[in-house]
This record gives C-alpha cells, structure tokens and sequence, in this order.
C-alpha cells in the first residue's frame, strides 16, 4: 500500500523540516509500506500532482496546525476532485482539537487523527489495506457514510524510545539550510499556561533516552552535515539529569556543532551548572519563554514564573556567554496598554539579546480561548473554523479579540509601538 503525506504551504513561516510527517514515514516504512513526503514548503505543486498522478497513492494524509488550516483545506478539495478512489486524512494540533467539525464542513475528508499519530497511522493503513472498517480504531474520527463516527483517543507513547528516528531520508533536508538541523527530543508539558495548546502532546512529559538523541545527532551530522541543532521541545529541560546527560554526551563527543533551544525554555528549569554545560557543548542562544513582565499578567496567565527568576536566569546565561532571547506576548488576560512602559522598562534593565514579541492570539482548546468566550469580544474573523488566523508575530499581525480595558485599537498601536521600539534597539528577532 502507498501512502504520501503532505505538509501544506503555510504563510510568513521559517521553513523548518515536518518531523511529525517524519515520525509518520518512519512507522509505516518499517511495517512495509511505500511512503513519501512532500512539503509544499520548498517543494512545488506540481511535484506533489505529478507523484500524485504516477504512484497513485491509496492514503494521501495532510499535517494541519492552526497557522496553515485555509491550505489545508483547499488541497483536499483539489486532491479529492482530482483522485476521488484516495482516502485522504488530516491529523496535527489543529485536526486534534477541531477534528468533528472540520470532517462535518469539508466533505473531501475522510478521516481526522487526533493526538500522537504514529500508533494509529499504523493501525489505520492496516485496516485500510485489509478492508476493514475504522471503527474502534483509536484516536480515529472517520466519516461512515453520512455520519461522523469517533473513536475513543489513544494515550500518547510512553517510552518513546521504540519510535524510530523521524525518516529524514524522506524530506528534501538540503532545502532546510540553516534548519536542517531541528529535532524534538521530549513530548509533553506539565504546566498550566492558559495560552499553549498541548492538544498534540498532553500534560505528561515524557523524554527519549540521552542514547537515543546522542544517535539522533550523530545521524543529523553524519548523513545531513548540518552545523547546527535546534531543539523544538516544549520542555527540553523539564528532567534535568535527562538533559545533562545528553550535553555531557555532545561534550565528550568534542563535535563541534552550535545547540540553540528556539522553542523555548523555562526560566525556572535552568541553573548555573547546566548552563556551563550548555555553553561547553556548543550552545549559542537560549529563548526563554517569559511571555510578560507584568507580575499581575504573569499570574492570570498561570506562567508560574516570578520577575526575579527571569532576571537571574538571564543574567545567568549570559554571563555563560550564551545569548538569552526572550519571547513576550502583547495582549494576554490582564494586559493594558501600560505593557509598552513595562516591556520597554525591562529591556533597558535586563539586558536582553533579542525578543520574539507576539499578539496574544488565542488557540482553540486552551484555557486562553474559554477567556475570550467569557471576557472579550471576537472581532470580525472566523473564530469557528480559523480561515483567516493571522501569523501573530508579523509586522502586520492583528488582534482577534478585544476588551472593555484593551481595545482592537490599542492593541493593534500598542504592538505596532513595541515592535518599532524593539527594532530601534536592534533586539526585535
Ligand atoms: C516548529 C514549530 C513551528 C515552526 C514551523 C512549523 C511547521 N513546520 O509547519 C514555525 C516557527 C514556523 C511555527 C509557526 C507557527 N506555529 Co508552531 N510550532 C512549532 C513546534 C514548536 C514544533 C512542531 C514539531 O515539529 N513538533 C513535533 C512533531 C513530532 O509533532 P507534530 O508535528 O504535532 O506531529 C505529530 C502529530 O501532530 C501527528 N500529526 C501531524 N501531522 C499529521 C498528519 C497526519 C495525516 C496524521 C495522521 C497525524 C499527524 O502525528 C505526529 C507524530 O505524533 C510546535 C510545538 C509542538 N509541541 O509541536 C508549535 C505549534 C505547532 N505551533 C503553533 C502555532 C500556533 C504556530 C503559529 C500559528 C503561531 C502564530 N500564530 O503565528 C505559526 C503558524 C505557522 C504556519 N503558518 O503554519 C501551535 C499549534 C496549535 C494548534 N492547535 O494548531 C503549536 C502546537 C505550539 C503551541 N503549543 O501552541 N511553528
Ligand atoms: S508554554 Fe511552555 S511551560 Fe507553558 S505549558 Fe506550554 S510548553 Fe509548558
């Protein structure tokens, strides 16, 4: 049986490598299947139509998120209409919170996955080879007939050490440059940031082992010659000894090779020690998801971080001579237009190398969201089906909601002015 998965165009994007769709690959080549991935990213349409065309692919299955959906759903009308006999499934963050709904509006879908896909990517390929129905196949919402069926949810992978490497040797590395080099070491976050969508990966942290990163790095620099790695995990050091040993591993390795932790780590999850190591083995720059500096903000958004922590662990990786990035959110619960004051204040303070600053935007699912149902008002977007979301840290970016005490208005002047003010002080990334 082929399969071709496909990660659609998204817009203003740093092009990075699918390693979800790579996962996927991974776990039904070694069941025997054919699989390829194309990602419209840095490959063009008609590659994808002609392989289409050729290979005929029984499963065509589409990596969705909340940034790209408008894609997503304008190629599985024109890949239905083209290759009616393919099933054709979506899976990713935005499939895993809006799975019913997007099978109930786009008909050429059908079936989404929710959460983790690689045990139920499987499972479903083999119920789609033998004839089977999906019916109990877990983490499956399928459409049978004119109804919408859905399965009960899988629990995540617990040892996430049977799951091999993400098959790289299926994307087209070279075209990533300085990105090639991204891998996602751990799943999951126990913390509460009413803001962050874990719809993916769950509340349970779970880690590969420091043997399993060290071979995965080994294979980045042996079969892609990428310079440099960057962590994606939502919690690279929520086990602290898990994350020794693997800087310890690269250290005692001598490869020469620069680390930067781009998803971000939190201020309270690092100390001088691991600090030192980081900077031993290779790390340039650290962001540290500090979102506000308003102590009140920090609070309603349930960081769980104080001012001081983000001031010594700053101070901290600095002083290691790794660069401290910070990311910052304008118009979280909370907010006024007072944040230009504090954002601006604190920079001037704490010498920070670079900030990510973004409108807080909220993701269905999250707690951020139900906020917004309560206390604010949606303005003119799609807030059911996500068509027209923008890219929340672009220059043009614009607030989806507003409040009594931070209107539409003042958000959008109160970003535009941050964002100006951080490009004057060369620190906006
Ligand atoms: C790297 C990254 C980016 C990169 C590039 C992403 C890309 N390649 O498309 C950049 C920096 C550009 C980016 C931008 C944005 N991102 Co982003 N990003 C990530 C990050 C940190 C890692 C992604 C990753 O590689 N994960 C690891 C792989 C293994 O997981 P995965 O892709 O989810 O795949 C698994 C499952 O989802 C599933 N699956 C995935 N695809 C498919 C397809 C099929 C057919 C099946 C069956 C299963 C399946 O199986 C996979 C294996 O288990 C995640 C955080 C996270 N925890 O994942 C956020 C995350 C995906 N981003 C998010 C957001 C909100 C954005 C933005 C919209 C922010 C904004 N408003 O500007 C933009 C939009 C970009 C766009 N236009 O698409 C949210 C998505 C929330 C949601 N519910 O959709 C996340 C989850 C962060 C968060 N916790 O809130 N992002
Ligand atoms: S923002 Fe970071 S620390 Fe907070 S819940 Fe999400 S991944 Fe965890």
């Amino acid at each position: 049986m082929k399969a071709v998965f496909v990660q659609p165009c998204g817009n203003g994007l740093s092009l990075v490598p699918p390693l979800g769709l790579g996962y996927l690959a991974a776990v039904l080549v070694r069941k025997g299947f054919d699989v390829k991935i194309v990602d419209l990213n840095v490959e063009s349409s008609h590659t994808f139509e002609e392989h289409l065309s050729r290979e005929r692919p029984e499963v065509v299955g589409v990596s969705c998120s909340v940034g790209n959906a408008p894609e997503v759903f304008a190629l599985v009308g024109k890949v239905k209409s083209r290759f009616p006999e393919c099933f054709l499934v979506v899976g990713g963050p935005y499939a895993s919170v809006m799975s019913e709904m997007m099978l109930a509006r786009h008909l050429e879908i059908d079936a989404a996955v929710v959460g983790e896909g690689e045990a139920t990517i499987v499972e479903l390929a083999e119920r789609l080879q033998s004839g089977q129905s999906l019916g109990g196949v877990k983490g499956v919402i399928f459409r049978d007939g004119d109804k919408i069926r859905s399965n009960p949810l899988r629990n995540p992978v617990e040892a996430l050490d049977c799951l091999p490497l993400p098959a790289r040797e299926k994307l087209p590395m070279r075209l990533y440059h300085e990105n090639a080099g991204v891998l996602f070491t751990s799943r999951g976050c126990p913390y509460r940031c009413i803001f962050c969508s874990r719809s993916v990966f769950g509340r349970r942290w779970r880690g590969h082992s420091p043997k399993y990163v060290l071979a995965e790095i080994e294979d980045l620099l042996r079969h892609y010659g990428v310079a440099g790695l960057s962590f994606l995990d939502d919690n690279f050091t929520f086990d602290l000894s898990r994350a020794e040993k693997i800087l310890d591993g690269i250290i005692a390795k001598k490869w020469r090779i620069s680390l930067y932790f781009w998803n971000g780590i939190r201020v309270d999850s690092v100390n001088k020690e691991l600090l030192g190591k980081m900077k031993k083995a290779g790390c340039t720059a650290i962001n540290y998801g500090v979102e506000s500096v308003d102590p009140d903000v920090l609070d309603r958004i349930a960081k769980g971080i104080t001012l001081d922590q983000i001031d010594t662990t700053i101070g901290l990786t600095r002083e290691a001579g790794i660069k401290a990035n910070v990311f910052l959110m304008i118009g979280n619960p909370g907010d006024t237009s007072k944040v230009f004051e504090r954002v601006s204040k604190f920079v001037e303070r704490v010498k920070v190398d670079g900030v990510h600053l973004s409108l807080a935007t909220p993701i269905p699912g999250t707690e951020f969201w139900s906020w917004v149902e309560k206390n604010g008002l949606w303005l003119g977007c799609d807030n059911t089906e996500l068509l027209d979301w923008p890219i929340d840290d672009a220059e043009d970016a614009y607030p989806v909601f507003e409040t009594v005490d931070f209107t539409a208005r003042q958000r959008t002047e109160t970003f535009r002015k941050t964002r100006k003010f951080l490009t004057e002080k060369k620190l906006l990334l």
